[in-house]
C-alpha cells in the first residue's frame, strides 16, 4: 500500500536531514520535513549545501527496507526529482550518478540519503533542489543552476514538493515490492551519464573510461581504456 505522506514545515532549520533524525527516533516515518532556507545544510562526506531561500529543502522520512537497499531511495529520489521539474517547468532534467540531478549539464538538485538505526531502522532522504534562486556563492556559480535561471520564471515551491512526493510515491511502490530492477531501468531512462566518457574519483584512486552502465546494486560500471571493466560503488563523477 502506498503511504500518504504528511508535510512538516519550517521556516529556518540547521538541516531538514537532522530535524527528520529527530522524528524518526520519535518512530514517526512516511513524514516530510520541509524548510524555506537552512543554516547547515549539507552535503555527501561532510560537504556544504548552500541552501539560502527561494530553493526547496526536504527530506522524507521512510522505514528501511534494509541498510543496503538505501541506494534505491536515492534512485528513486532523483528520477521523481527529473519527473516534476520536466512536468512542471518543461525542463530537459536528467540524473547524473549517483546523486544529482542536472539541466543543461548544470547541477540543479543533490539527494543526501541518510539512515538511523534504531530496532527498527529508517531512511532520511534529503533533497536540496534550487528553483527560484538567481545567483549563488562564487564557489559554486559555475555549475550550479535553477529552474528559474532556466526558464526565467518563478514557480510554487510547496507545488514543486508536492509533485515530487506524488512521483516518489508512484515509483516507492516498487521498492515496496523489491522490484529493484525496475527502480534502475527506470533511472537508466533519465541518466545524463551513459554513454558518456567519464572520471570516476574514488577514495583509493581515479579511474576515466566510457560509463557504459549501472548494475542491478546501483554501481557505476566503466569500460576503461585498456579495456578492462572497473565497478565504480562510490565516487564523484565528472564528464570529460
Ligand atoms: C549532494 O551532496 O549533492 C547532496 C545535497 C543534499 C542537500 C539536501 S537539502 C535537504 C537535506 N538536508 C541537508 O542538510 N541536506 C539535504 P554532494 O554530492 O556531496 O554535493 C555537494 C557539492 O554540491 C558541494 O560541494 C558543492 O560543490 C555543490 N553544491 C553545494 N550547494 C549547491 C547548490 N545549492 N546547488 C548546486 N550545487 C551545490
Amino acid at each position: 500500500m502506498k503511504p500518504d505522506f504528511s508535510f512538516y514545515n519550517f521556516d529556518v532549520l540547521s538541516s531538514t536531514n537532522d530535524k527528520a533524525r529527530e522524528f524518526a527516533k520519535e518512530r514517526k516515518a512516511n513524514l516530510v520535513v520541509v524548510a524555506k532556507k537552512q543554516e547547515k545544510g549539507r552535503g555527501r562526506f561532510g560537504r556544504k549545501w548552500s541552501s539560502s531561500p527561494g530553493g526547496l529543502y526536504m527530506t522524507i522520512i521512510l522505514k528501511e527496507k534494509g541498510l543496503d537497499k538505501a541506494k534505491y531511495l536515492t534512485f528513486i529520489a532523483a528520477v521523481s526529482v527529473a519527473k516534476a521539474i520536466r512536468k512542471i517547468a518543461g525542463l530537459d532534467a536528467k540524473v547524473k550518478w549517483p546523486n544529482d540531478i542536472l539541466i543543461n549539464h548544470k547541477k540543479v538538485c543533490g539527494i543526501l540519503t541518510e539512515n538511523v538505526c534504531t530496532n527498527v531502522n529508517y531512511a532520511l532522504v534529503g533533497i536540496g533542489l534550487n528553483v527560484n534562486q538567481k545567483k549563488f556563492p562564487r564557489s559554486i556559480m559555475r555549475n550550479s543552476t535553477s529552474i528559474m535561471i532556466e526558464s526565467n520564471s518563478n514557480y510554487d515551491i510547496e507545488k514543486i514538493a508536492k509533485t515530487i512526493i506524488n512521483e516518489f510515491n508512484r515509483l516507492y511502490d516498487y521498492y515496496n515490492k523489491k522490484n529493484y530492477k525496475k527502480i534502475v531501468d527506470i533511472w537508466k531512462e533519465y541518466s545524463h551519464t551513459l554513454g558518456k566518457m567519464t572520471k570516476a574519483k574514488t577514495l583509493s584512486g581515479n579511474y576515466t573510461g566510457k560509463a557504459v552502465d549501472v548494475d542491478e546494486e546501483c554501481n557505476l560500471i566503466l569500460k576503461l581504456n585498456d579495456g578492462s571493466i572497473k565497478k565504480i560503488v562510490e565516487a564523484d563523477i565528472f564528464v570529460i
